[in-house]
């Protein structure tokens, strides 16, 4: 019998690639549609899948539609992908981000607590839970320090999703994905703005790039790669944490160079550092240490940065070319 899942935030970045893996494995694949636009369905669409996932309606604020959903879905295995997740408007709607991050997995979890503890519970946690480092190279055993409304709630989430477990023996697993990007990555994040800005340079609609702190630095990988990462957590035998990372990290400058690269052009002609995209604090640097999922989980990263950068490029001239 094909086994099925429930997705929150199955309209995002990593809900549209994990439905497509989880179709490619034959499940029944449901999903959580907060509807307040119209244009969610973009991503879905853009892989081909939109008429192939069942979309309930719910909101990760009402507990009776995420009960309802699991209901409906009957799921063996639930994602909580669903979030505020652009941590720069976290300090704009510090609220509503702890509500649907914070509050909104809790909700989740008390669902498949309520309707069905058998079901296997994925939690979408961050590496902006470490926010100011405590060693080098973040792994499972790093202390947090959040610098931001959104790694605090996300940190609330993350504690949550490990006491259920210990509270109520939910198989309930904790993913501590470093940044992930790809051509459905939204167009308010670093990587996204960039090969967006290029494509447009690049084909003369616009002339310069004005972004914030070039010198911050992230551990970049491909969504495409961890949203399996995320699959085989639910897999195991029992829940656990797991840090997702590619184990190398680069500078926003760097990154720029290589999209810029990509089309034969110079990034410091065109990228303007704008202070107004400075956040109150930042985390200077992200660096994951994947060790624990590359010995218990058999993952590993497939797609360099250089490889992830032109791939977005190429889609973002093709876009901004039609
Ligand atoms: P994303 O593209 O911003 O997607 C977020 C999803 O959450 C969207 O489908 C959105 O729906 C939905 N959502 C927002 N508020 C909701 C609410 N109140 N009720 C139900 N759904 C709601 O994010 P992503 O990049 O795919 O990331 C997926 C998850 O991983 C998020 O939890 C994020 O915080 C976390 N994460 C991401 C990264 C990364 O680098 N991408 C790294 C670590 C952790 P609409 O489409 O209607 O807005
Ligand atoms: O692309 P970003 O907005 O991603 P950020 O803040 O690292 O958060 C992303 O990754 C997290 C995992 O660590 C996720 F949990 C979260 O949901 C999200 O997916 O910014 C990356 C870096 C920051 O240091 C930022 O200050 O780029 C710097 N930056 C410099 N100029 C900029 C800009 N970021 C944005 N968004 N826009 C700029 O113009």
């Amino acid at each position: 019998m094909s086994r099925s899942a429930l997705i929150t935030g199955i309209t995002g970045q990593d809900g549209a690639y994990l439905s497509r893996l989880l179709l490619a494995k034959g499940y029944k694949v449901f999903g959580v549609l907060a509807r307040r636009s119209t244009n969610t369905l973009w991503r879905l669409r853009e892989l081909g899948i939109a008429d192939d996932v069942v979309l309930l309606d719910g909101d990760l604020n009402d507990l009776s539609s995420l009960i309802r959903a699991m209901e409906t879905s009957r799921p063996d295995e639930v994602y909580n992908l669903g979030a505020q997740s652009f941590v720069g408007s976290s300090w704009q709607q510090p609220i509503l981000t702890a509500q649907v991050d914070g509050i909104g997995a809790l909700n989740v979890l008390e669902a498949v607590r309520i309707c069905n503890r058998e079901a296997r519970f994925y939690q979408a946690s961050t590496s902006e839970m470490f926010g100011l480092i405590q060693a080098e190279k973040q792994d499972e055993s790093t202390p947090f320090y959040p610098r931001s409304p959104y790694g605090v709630a996300k940190l609330m989430a993350h504690w949550a999703t490990v006491n259920y477990r210990e509270s109520f023996g939910l198989h309930a697993s904790s993913g501590i994905l470093f940044n992930h990007e790809s051509p459905l990555r939204g167009i308010e994040f670093v990587t996204r703005k960039v090969t967006d800005a290029v494509a447009r340079i690049k084909l003369g609609k616009q002339s310069e790039l004005r972004i914030g702190n070039i010198d911050a630095k992230r551990d970049w990988g491909f969504a495409g790669d961890y949203v399996e990462a995320m699959w085989l957590m639910t897999q195991q035998p029992e829940g656990g944490d797991y840090v997702v990372a590619t184990g190398e990290t680069t500078t926003v400058r760097d990154m720029c160079n290589i999209a810029f690269a990509h089309v034969g052009l110079n990034a410091e002609d065109h990228v303007v550092v704008d202070e107004k995209f400075f956040r109150p604090a930042e985390v200077d640097v992200l660096l994951g240490n994947p060790a624990k999922a590359k010995r218990t989980l058999g993952w590993a990263p497939k797609t360099s940065l250089a490889e992830l950068i032109a791939m977005m490029v190429d889609a973002d001239l093709r876009r901004v070319g039609s």
